[in-house]
């Protein structure tokens, strides 16, 4: 499927139609208008909003005021209470649009962590859309065998076990990479890349699907700027003065073309920061930070998206949708 379009590209054209249009119907301005206005529309019915409207154009962008909605090059953060689920589902269904999921799941990590996550991904991750888990790991015979909805698929691939952690992060880069290039991009509209050492506990839907999606880290989420942790060492390729938000390697996504530029960006990244020896504060997440702020993300997803259940303080996150799981470093990483 080269040159796969995605519904955002789609959703794009026919809303700068839609805008020619609708600018003679209302002073509204078209971008910031709602459901109900698209309602309250004489035209409005189903199969309008099936096949002309920007999908982005139902976001209620003022229905969490207590945090940012959108970002200032208006990417939509996706917070609860601010999409119709319903909405997404459909387009996405109609629209046959197909996912891939990438995990890692090496040395100790697979028992530890994989089949709660591939179960629990199972319940929530794209339900009703085609899925397929791509796995790698060093041991493929320990893959639980989980039971998938129809049209929904696992995929086992063997890797290396490298036993610097440093290795494993770039190594991952790397074999997302050849994996987008030799068959995702064939075959899927959409790629996420997670860690594994997560659960989902709620609807992680096609509501996350963009371009190049990025998820904000929920320790940095409230910060000011100036305590976000990039890279400040000039002489690392991650190095960043200024910057737009902190996040949370643990995941993205995107189309297939746009995630194998990232995934390529940090790899080669980690590569020439290894030459001249030196390594990123956060390893692939400092490169992903300076990824996402050389190029924008066209969608983010709030902290419900990648949310860490021990956090001690009061968060805006009304629905955990991915959870980290707990942290076992010395019994994992020893
Ligand atoms: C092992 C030692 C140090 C760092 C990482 C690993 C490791 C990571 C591993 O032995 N096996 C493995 O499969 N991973 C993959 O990389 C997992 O998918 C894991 O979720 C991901 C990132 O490593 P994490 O989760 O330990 O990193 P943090 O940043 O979440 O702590
Ligand atoms: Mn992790």
């Amino acid at each position: 499927m080269r040159g796969c379009i995605t519904m955002e590209k789609i959703g794009g054209m026919f809303s700068g139609a839609m805008f020619l249009i609708l600018g003679f119907l209302s002073m509204h301005s078209w971008y910031s208008s709602n459901i109900s206005f698209l309602e309250s529309l004489p035209s409005f019915n189903e199969a309008t909003l099936g096949a002309t409207v920007n999908l982005d154009d139902t976001l209620s962008f003022g229905a969490r005021p207590e945090v940012k909605t959108r970002t200032s090059w208006n990417a939509p953060i996706v917070w609860e209470l601010m999409f119709n689920p319903d909405l997404y589902d459909r387009r996405h269904q109609e629209a046959k649009t197909t996912v891939a999921l990438t995990v890692f799941a090496v040395g100790r990590y697979l028992d530890a962590y994989l089949n709660t996550f591939l179960t629990s991904a199972e319940k929530h991750f794209m339900v009703g859309l085609p899925v397929t888990f791509y796995v790698f790991t060093d041991q493929p015979e320990k893959v639980p065998n989980i039971t998938l909805a129809p049209l929904r698929h696992l995929k086992v691939i063997k890797v290396e076990r490298y036993s610097r952690w440093q290795d494993i992060s770039m190594m991952r880069m790397k074999t997302i990479s050849e994996i987008i290039e030799k068959e995702l991009r064939h075959n899927f509209n959409y790629v996420f890349c997670l860690d594994v050492d997560q659960e989902f506990k709620g609807r992680f839907g096609s509501e996350a699907l963009g371009e190049s999606v990025a998820v904000l880290h929920i320790y940095y989420y409230k910060l000011p700027k100036t305590q976000f942790t990039y890279d400040r060492n000039p002489k690392s390729k991650a190095y960043m003065t200024e910057g737009d938000y902190y996040y949370h390697a643990a995941v993205f996504g995107g189309s297939c073309d746009k995630v194998k530029a990232l995934a390529d960006y940090c790899y080669l990244s980690t590569m020439e920061d290894k030459l001249n020896n030196v390594e990123a504060l956060w390893h692939d997440e400092s490169h992903l930070n300076k990824y996402f702020w050389l190029n924008k993300p066209s969608r983010i997803l709030s902290s419900e998206y990648c949310f860490d259940p021990l956090i001690h303080y009061k968060t805006e996150v009304i629905v955990p949708r991915l959870v980290w799981a707990p942290k076992q470093y010395t019994k994992l990483r020893t």
